[in-house]
């Protein structure tokens, strides 16, 4: 059918419409018409789009929303790996940030920071393939993030259509989600009156939100999202100043936080702190501190990353929030490890706008040294994502009552013992204790472990109250008809649980030696593991001697390790493991001694074929050190075009310069 002209004029410029005027209101935060007069224009949209269902784009207003559920979301390689912030919690950690930072960069003047509200949110990238959004996703853990493009279209501040014509070909924008304070209680309001769960703070809500399969869901939160960074760039090049690059992203119509602004000197980002402090309790969201980033993105090159956390930027963290109430009972909960913690119900309190009813108490030494009873009156605090704690007493009253560690496990009733000189007291019951099995199952299932999807705290709790698992290997042998037949428990929802149990069986040795939840193991320790060990069989016979060989493992860890994989149970719950399915890829066991271990390497100026990332990564994985500046300890300078100081600096001290040539030739001998 022939679309008339006139239709397809008013189409486009609806859509037109409609884009500016979201523009002006999400990005420029000065609304232009009434929100009637936006709805009028989109249903008048719609309606033209019903009867000529070929004037249907994917980028058309009315196609955020209606998308069918998702089974399970993808994985996104992040090309350009999504940082992570390190964090500071006062004055001084800032000035040894900015003394780091000098130091580093050979600079005795002040450097020009960013500075930038920090929301608490979840942190996504959403990538435009010439203007247009092509995909959205998590950070997961920095390399990997999960695709979630159809949840982040439902937010009406993400441009489907950039807006100019001069934004690069390829744009990968870095931002933060969050869930603004007023549409949180909205949403908690609602929740606790239709009896449904309520979320514990605008951030869990947010990522709960974001991470549904089902964008309807999504599309009813009301989510925002502020963006403060770039990834990868293609086909522009971009300014050379963060701020600038902020200011560029605002004009292709991507929402920047207003209250970003940029100052000379460290005393400068200090003022910033306070100034937003102040301000904090009258934004429209929750900010947990501030960030500083060195402006220069030159800058930002030469300081480069470790690990995770840029070397250019810092969170410089609010003090916790804190209010009074009282304690009026404390029950133990027993652990993974059946580690007993006190935990204080508490008369519920307002802290920083988040209902708190239950205070960690840590451990029976922090309650004598508090000199903390029941009845006493209380001050808690809350810091950002961390379980609230009892901070001290204020006042004690005549009723108070002593807090005793019980004698036995208040779960199983096994003996509880507490060794010499060690705070934590423990239920004996090991995977006897109830609590100990639903705890370590539930790490087993955890994101970071063997991430099974839908297999939540709840479910875990009913599997094993309802004797259908004892142990994380068990999980492999739930049938459809026996997950149906729990309460709560939809057919659709059993079958999801189901696939889900299946796509975990593709792991990595890493993450399943984490899931095994050894003690003291973290992700850390579990990837230093499989690094060195390359695959588990060699890990059952490893001594303790052999495993303090390895990075960060010392002697009370490789003692944990090697008393997990002396236990009969623990095998027979790994050969199951293994023969329902688990695998991973092989790992390639790193060498101890590398071509270059033991050498210092200092990149300076611009190198022709290589980014200074790229080059960096090649020394790093030959095992050579790169460093920021020249030393005594420095084995090679590498300079490209323009290199300044750090060239002359090379030549006073006698430290051996490589050309690019050069540097490319001592790659090739070694690679
Ligand atoms: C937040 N959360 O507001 C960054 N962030 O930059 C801001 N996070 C960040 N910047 C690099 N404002 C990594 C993370």
């Amino acid at each position: 059918m022939k679309i008339p002209q006139d239709i397809l004029n008013k189409v486009e410029k609806l859509r037109h419409e409609l884009n500016e005027n979201n523009y002006h209101y999400y990005v420029l935060d000065d609304p232009k018409i009434s929100d009637a007069a936006w709805d009028k224009m989109f249903q008048e949209l719609k309606a033209i789009e019903l009867e000529y269902p070929d004037l249907v784009t994917p980028d058309s207003p009315t196609q955020r929303i209606g998308a069918k559920p998702l089974k399970s979301f993808s994985e996104v390689q992040h090309e350009i790996p999504m940082l992570s912030l390190d964090n500071a919690f006062t004055d001084e950690d800032v000035t040894d940030f900015d003394e780091r930072v000098r130091d580093r960069l050979g600079e005795t003047e002040s450097v020009q920071y960013s500075c930038e509200p920090k929301l608490d949110g979840l942190a996504v990238s959403l990538r435009y393939e010439n203007g247009k959004f092509v995909q959205g996703s998590t950070r997961g853990d920095g390399m990997t993030g999960e695709n979630i493009t159809t949840n982040l279209r439902t937010l009406q501040m993400v441009p489907l259509q950039l807006r100019g014509k001069d934004y690069p070909a390829v744009l990968e924008v870095r931002g933060e989600v969050y869930m603004p304070k007023a549409g949180f209680l909205a949403l908690n309001k609602n929740a606790e009156e239709k009896g449904e769960k309520i979320f514990a703070n605008p951030r869990n809500a947010a990522a709960g939100s974001l991470r549904q399969l089902d964008p309807n869901i999504t599309a009813s939160r009301p989510l925002s999202i502020f963006c403060y960074g770039v990834g990868k760039v293609e086909g522009k090049k971009l300014p050379d100043k963060h701020s600038e690059i902020l200011a560029c992203l605002k004009t292709w119509g991507l929402p920047i936080s207003s209250d970003t602004t940029v100052v000379d000197g460290i005393e400068k980002c200090l003022a910033y702190h306070q100034k937003m402090q102040a301000k904090r309790e009258k934004l429209a969201y929750e900010i947990d501190g501030v960030v500083y980033k060195v402006n220069s993105i030159k800058e930002q090159e030469e300081l480069g990353f470790v690990s995770r956390a840029p070397r250019w930027a810092i969170a410089h963290k609010f003090p916790a929030e804190q209010a009074h109430t009282v304690i009026e009972s404390v029950e133990f909960q027993v652990g993974r490890t059946g580690a007993l913690t006190p935990v204080a119900r508490l008369k519920p309190v307002s802290v920083g706008g988040v209902t708190v009813s239950n205070a960690t108490l840590h451990n029976m030494d922090e309650v004598r040294r508090k000199q903390i009873h029941m009845g006493d009156e209380v001050i808690i605090q809350r810091a950002g994502d961390v379980i609230p704690e009892v901070v001290s007493v204020v006042a004690s009253h005549h009723a108070k009552k002593e807090i005793h560690l019980p004698a036995h496990c208040p779960v199983c009733h096994s003996t509880v013992e507490q060794i010499e000189g060690e705070a934590i007291a423990r239920c004996t019951g090991g995977l006897f204790c109830p609590a100990q099995r639903k705890e370590s199952i539930k790490h087993f299932a955890s994101r970071r472990a063997m991430d099974i999807e839908g297999l939540g705290d709840k479910l875990v709790d009913q599997l094993v109250e309802a004797k259908l698992i004892t142990n994380a290997a068990d999980l492999f042998d739930l049938s459809l008809e026996q997950l149906a037949d729990l309460e709560r428990m939809a057919e659709k929802s059993a079958q999801n649980l189901l696939d889900a149990l299946e796509k975990s069986k593709k792991t990595t040795l890493a993450r399943f030696l984490y899931s095994l939840g050894i003690r003291e193991v973290g992700e850390a320790t579990a990837k230093n593991l499989a690094k060195s060990y390359g695959d588990l069989q060699p890990l059952f016979s490893a001594t303790e001697e052999t495993l303090q060989d390895i990075e960060d493992i010392g002697p009370v860890v490789a003692k944990h390790i090697v008393a997990f994989f002396a236990e009969e149970h623990n095998h027979k719950v790994i050969d199951k493991l293994i023969k329902a399915g688990i695998h991973w890829p092989k790992v390639t066991v790193a060498h101890k001694t590398q071509a270059l271990t033991g050498q210092t390497f200092v990149l300076t100026g611009t190198l022709s074929t290589l980014t200074r990332e790229e080059a960096k990564e090649k020394l790093e994985n030959l095992g050579a050190k790169v460093a920021g500046s020249v030393s005594a300890k420095t084995s090679y300078v590498v300079a490209g075009v323009d290199a300044g100081s750090k060239l002359k600096k090379a030549k006073e001290m006698e430290v051996t310069v490589l050309d690019e040539d050069e540097f490319l030739k001592l790659l090739k001998t070694h690679s």
